[in-house]
Order: structure tokens, then C-alpha cells, then sequence
């Protein structure tokens, strides 16, 4: 290609690209008056930057050939500052390799820009060879934390066993975003750990996290779903015996796995939590997002479980490198109540729902546990059933 043709069609990308970015996102109507979900993805691999990917130099690249591809954009940490919305996301490269890079609105809904350039973490002694899934919380101690999965090579793996690895929890704080100070990982008495979160407030002046025990890799084991712990000193991050506060179930939506999304929202009924569960069918694991709450008083006390999932996979979000995947680390509370709440579908892309912190308490409230037998569940919907025909019989 002549460098007038390369110069013609590099616009004409650029342009693209920005016509794409700045389409607006529609609401779509609620079906159940929990929660709206969007038309569109707020974020994917098209949304990132076409600098990250072709080399601009006529010389070096005649062909305007992509020279580093992005596979997909997805599980993204949320924060609200100076009234902006920033995502700390999930980029993975055709290379299978994630890294995190912050993309920010003023929307939230649309209009996501990525920064420049992705987040340069920096690394402990033992290098992260896969790092994703960043939950951010902007803790009372004045830092905001990315608590976020740091997966290494198996040192034990047999020759051969190119695939085992172990999972532990990074942690990294910064003020901006941009400049990040990286803490040792956490240290616990579990095989591994994945979905670890660092709770808001000190709890009797220390750290909590919220963790998730594994046995191993893929498998939660005996770890009996999304535990707590806390400790003393985030610098020199231990924690001791991990409270299982929310369990997995036989034959529910989280009998396989469970995991807490992003740093619960302090409501006044309660902290109001967000997580993942996972559970095996014919054609895999499906995940699906669902919610609980705990006390203010002791936030590993359970105190409200409604049952089944809040959100699961739906038209094109049930397809992608990982299909029939949603996944949740991170969620806004604005000034005016509402959430917005930031998922992502199959390991691909994401999306934004939003809703109240009203609605969703009074989802927790009063949506009923899950009674875990097949006949429980039919007294309980003829609950329901009889006391709306009674309604209905008024209303004619
Ligand atoms: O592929 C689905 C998800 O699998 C893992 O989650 P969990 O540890 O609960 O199984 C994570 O790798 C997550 O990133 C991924 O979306």
C-alpha cells in the first residue's frame, strides 16, 4: 500500500472506531422490575484502543497489518470517583494473557474509553504469569485496592503437565489508578485461592477479606464456598481460619462453585452482596450471578438469602470463549441510589444492568430462600399462587 492509501485507510479506521465508540446504549425494559439490562456491551475487544493492536508506521508496516491482537474484554472491577466511572478491566490478548487496563465514562452506560495505555502492575519476587479479575474497593484507610487472581505454573506439575497451575490473590493499592504499589499475596492456610475480596471497612480495627478456599485450580473442594478472614496488617497479608459465611448447596445454582463479586454495598438493612455461582450440566459449568446480604453489625453473618440466580446468561451473552459464563466483580452505588451493576458474559465482553439499592434490598428481602427440594419449592410457589388469585378475584 502507497502511504497516501495507508494514511486514507488508517483515518478511515480511526473514524470507525470512534463512530463505535460513541454509539449511545439503550435501556431496555425490565421483565421482572428487579433490574434493566442494556442493547449493547458497554465493553469489548473492539472497544480497545487500535493503537494496542496495529503498528501506525508506514515503513515498518505497508500493510496496516494488526500486529497484536485483543482477544476479548471482560470481568472489570467498577469504582465511581469525581463523579466518573472508571472499569478496571480484563484484556486479554490472542496470546491468552490477561492484563488490566482502566477504561472510564461519564455515562456509565456508554461511551467507555480506554486510557492510553493498560496498567503497568508491578510484580512480586515470583512473577504473576496470568494476572485478571481485579475487584477494587475504596477502602476507609484511604487506598483505593485491586485484589485481583495471580496464576503461576504448578512447581509440581509432572513433566508433561503443561496445564496445572495455582491460584492465589495479588493485592496491589493506588490513589489514581495510574501508579500502583504492589503488596505481597495473600497468605492463607487454603490450597489456593481465587475471587478473593477486600471488604470496605476495618473490621475490629483490621482488615477483612472475603476469600474463596480451593482445593485446587478449577475446584472448590472442600472449600464450602465464599469464606471470610481477617488481617492484621495488608503490608504482610495473613489470614487464619476462613468462615465459610455464604455455603454452596447440593442441587442449586452454586453446588459446584461460588464466589463473592465485588466489595458489598453498606445499605442500611444490611450489607448487600453480589456474587457467582457455578454449578456442572451436559454442556459444562454454568455460571450464573446472585445475591445475598449480611449484617452491618458482623458482616460474615448471613442474613438474607433469596433464592436462585439474579442474573443468568441470556441471547448472545450465553455465547464466547467460555459460553454459558456471567460473571460480576464489579458494581457502582451512586449518590441517587442507583446500581450499576457491571457483568460480564462468557468471558468475552461486558455489559451494565442497572436497578436501586431499594429494589435490590427489597429483592433480598423478600424474594424467598431456596427451599432445596422439589416439592418444597411447589408449596412454596402455591403460596404465592393462592394469595394472587385472591388479589385477582378483588381486582375483577
Ligand atoms: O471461566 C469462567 C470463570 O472461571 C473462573 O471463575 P471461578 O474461579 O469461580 O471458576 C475465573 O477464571 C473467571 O475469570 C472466569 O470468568
Amino acid at each position: 500500500m502507497n502511504k497516501e492509501k495507508f494514511i486514507k485507510k488508517l483515518r478511515k479506521m480511526l473514524q470507525e472506531q470512534e463512530e463505535f465508540l460513541s454509539m449511545p446504549n439503550k435501556k431496555l425494559p425490565s421483565e421482572n422490575n428487579i433490574f434493566h439490562r442494556y442493547k449493547n456491551p458497554v465493553l469489548t475487544a473492539k472497544h480497545v484502543p487500535l493503537h494496542w493492536r496495529f503498528d501506525f508506521s508506514h515503513e515498518g508496516n505497508p500493510h496496516l497489518l494488526e500486529r497484536l491482537g485483543i482477544n476479548a474484554a471482560f470481568n472489570s472491577g467498577a469504582i465511581e470517583l469525581h463523579g466518573k466511572i472508571y472499569l478496571a478491566v480484563r484484556v486479554e490478548g490472542y496470546d491468552r494473557k490477561s492484563f488490566f487496563a482502566i477504561a472510564e465514562t461519564e455515562t456509565g452506560l456508554d461511551n467507555f474509553r480506554f486510557w492510553d495505555y493498560p496498567v503497568l502492575m508491578p510484580e512480586t519476587e515470583d512473577p504473576d504469569v496470568n494476572v485478571y479479575d481485579m475487584r477494587l474497593t475504596q477502602h476507609e484507610d484511604g487506598w483505593i485496592y485491586g485484589v485481583f487472581c495471580t496464576e503461576r505454573k504448578d512447581p509440581t506439575a509432572l513433566p508433561g503437565d503443561l496445564s496445572s497451575a495455582v491460584a492465589q490473590a495479588g493485592i496491589a493499592r493506588t490513589h489514581d489508578l495510574k501508579t500502583w504499589e504492589r503488596l505481597p499475596d495473600l497468605k492463607s492456610q487454603s490450597l489456593q485461592q481465587r475471587n478473593v475480596v477486600l471488604h470496605e471497612e476495618f473490621v475490629n480495627g483490621q482488615y477483612a477479606f472475603f476469600t474463596r478456599p480451593q482445593d485446587n485450580f478449577i475446584e472448590a473442594g472442600q472449600g464450602g464456598g465464599i469464606g471470610w478472614a481477617l488481617c492484621e496488617d495488608i503490608t504482610n497479608p495473613f489470614i487464619g481460619a476462613e468462615k465459610i459465611i455464604d455455603t454452596r448447596e447440593y442441587h442449586t445454582i452454586k453446588e459446584s462453585k461460588n464466589g463473592q463479586g465485588p466489595a458489598p454495598i453498606k445499605t442500611e438493612a444490611g450489607w448487600l452482596h453480589i456474587a457467582h455461582g457455578v454449578r456442572g450440566c451436559a454442556a459444562g459449568l454454568r455460571y450464573v450471578i446472585y445475591m445475598f446480604m449480611t449484617s452491618l453489625e458482623d458482616p460474615s453473618r448471613l442474613i438474607y438469602s433469596p433464592g436462585g440466580y439474579f442474573l443468568a446468561p441470556m441471547g448472545e451473552e450465553r455465547i464466547g470463549d467460555v459460553s454459558n459464563v456471567l460473571f460480576i466483580n464489579g458494581w457502582v452505588k451512586r449518590k441517587n441510589g442507583e446500581v450499576l451493576i457491571y457483568y460480564a458474559s462468557s468471558d468475552t465482553r461486558m455489559h451494565v444492568a442497572t436497578s436501586t439499592v431499594e429494589k435490590l434490598v427489597d429483592y433480598c428481602k423478600n424474594t424467598p430462600p431456596d427451599p432445596l427440594r422439589s416439592a418444597a419449592c411447589v408449596a412454596q410457589r402455591n403460596e404465592l399462587i393462592a394469595k394472587n388469585l385472591k388479589l385477582l378475584k378483588d381486582l375483577h
